[in-house]
């Protein structure tokens, strides 16, 4: 079966998406996504210009030669540009593997682990009660993992919140030139406990509170952070302090014993393999997109196993319902599977682009069952709405100092 044709398609219902199309010879096609948020024509001209043309002619049902092509035979390695164009060919293919097949991919990975896949939603307020009601709502719709994120009074804005009462900020996504955000840890630790406190308070101990600090804080204040919220018993703290320094979270180790997890933004399993192998998280939150496809988020899995850390996959509204479906399968296999992130299955006008069969019901998902990843893409659909330039916002001190988003 070989490839024919690769199409690469940006569409912007609400935000911009990269989807990839491999066309076989044999009449069957697979789709993948390569959105990189802020930086999506970087990939498409990767994928066109240098990626397509090596893979014309080649056997669709090679996945893994054409990932070890793509990553070891191109000399530049790593990288989110490469890896998010090396992460759509390689779902591209196991979707088409699973229809040539006639199986779902989760059933080529080894099949189900677990019946349904537990999700985390999110909770993100103008104030703690405004917080709260949302996360009650939330309970109510039968989620059973929530998290948290609250404006920071004295902040213009907060990471995961407007400012103006308007909307969650992940959903706007179209910003000709990057806002830019203040932040100052004084004022957030001022909120922070009081809002895990208050939670607990009011929801009591069954409830998964989970909590994104989005890399604001240096490791000691992450320590800090981490040693005052263990009374409330979170699931994890997300991306308590940037890991560049993978070492670094052996100072928020040694204080806390709040469950840690990182890695939306890992490429490979380079990007996390000391924190897993010191035992230094215990969640990876890497993603299908980000970190090279499905057949590098399996490694990382089995690699992650040895070391108890559990597979949390970063769910925000900047990956495609694609790398949703990539992630269902893995999650529905992967034996070490913790929770997925979840911010909803989109607009309409994403439901008419990607059509897919994933049911949610009472904060659990079930993958398809239809052959490859069960989702199609409508070209058509996704021409009605065409590529915004966008851009994620960019993080300063009060001072005026660039400060991590
Ligand atoms: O592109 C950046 C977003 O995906 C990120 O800000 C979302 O941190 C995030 C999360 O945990 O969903
Ligand atoms: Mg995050």
């Amino acid at each position: 079966m070989k490839i024919k044709e690769i199409k690469v398609f940006v569409c912007n219902p609400g935000r911009n998406f990269v989807t990839v199309k491999i066309i076989t010879d044999a009449g069957i096609h697979g789709i993948g996504d390569a959105t990189l948020n802020g930086r999506e024509m970087a990939v498409v001209s990767y994928l066109e210009e240098h990626v397509a043309p090596c893979l014309i002619g080649r056997n669709a049902h090679d996945i893994e030669d054409i990932w070890q092509y793509l990553y070891k035979g191109v000399y530049w390695r790593k990288g989110p540009v490469n890896m998010a164009a090396v992460a759509a060919i390689d779902m591209a293919l196991w979707d088409i593997k699973g229809k040539a097949a006639g199986l779902p991919v989760y059933q080529l990975l080894g099949g189900k682990s677990r019946q349904a896949v537990t999700l985390y939603a999110h909770a993100s307020g103008e104030d703690i009660k405004d917080t709260l009601d949302k996360t009650e709502e939330l309970i109510n719709q039968g989620f059973k993992a929530v998290r948290l994120q609250s404006a920071v009074p004295g902040l213009n804005v907060t990471y995961g919140v407007l400012g103006d009462k308007k909307d969650y900020y992940e959903l706007q996504g179209n910003r000709p030139l990057p806002p830019e955000e203040a932040w100052s840890t004084q004022k957030y630790f001022n909120m922070i406990v009081d809002l895990f406190a208050q939670a607990r308070e009011r929801f009591g101990n069954d409830v998964h509170l989970l909590h994104d600090v989005h890399s604001r804080l240096t490791p000691i204040e992450s320590a800090r952070l981490g040693k005052l919220l263990e009374p409330y018993n979170l699931m994890f703290l997300e991306d308590a302090s940037i890991a560049e320094n993978q070492d670094s979270y052996k100072v928020i180790r040694q204080h806390t014993t709040t469950p840690l997890a990182i890695g939306e933004t890992y490429n490979t399993i380079w990007d996390c393999k000391d924190l897993i192998q010191n035992q230094l998280i215990d969640y990876l939150r890497a993603a299908a997109t980000h970190a090279g496809g499905i057949t590098a988020l399996r490694r990382m899995a089995d690699f992650a196993s040895i070391y108890n850390v559990k597979t949390a996959p970063h769910g925000a509204p900047d990956l495609s319902p694609v790398c949703f479906a990539a992630h269902m399968h893995l999650n529905i296999w992967a034996p070490n599977f913790g929770i997925q992130e979840f911010v909803g299955l989109g607009n309409e006008q994403l439901k008419q682009i990607f059509k897919h069969q994933i049911k949610v019901e009472q904060g659990m998902a079930y993958v398809s069952d239809a052959p490859g990843l069960g989702i199609e893409f409508d070209e058509e659909e996704a021409s009605k709405y065409p590529y915004k330039r966008s851009y994620l916002p960019v993080s300063r001190l009060e001072d005026g100092t660039v400060w991590n988003w």
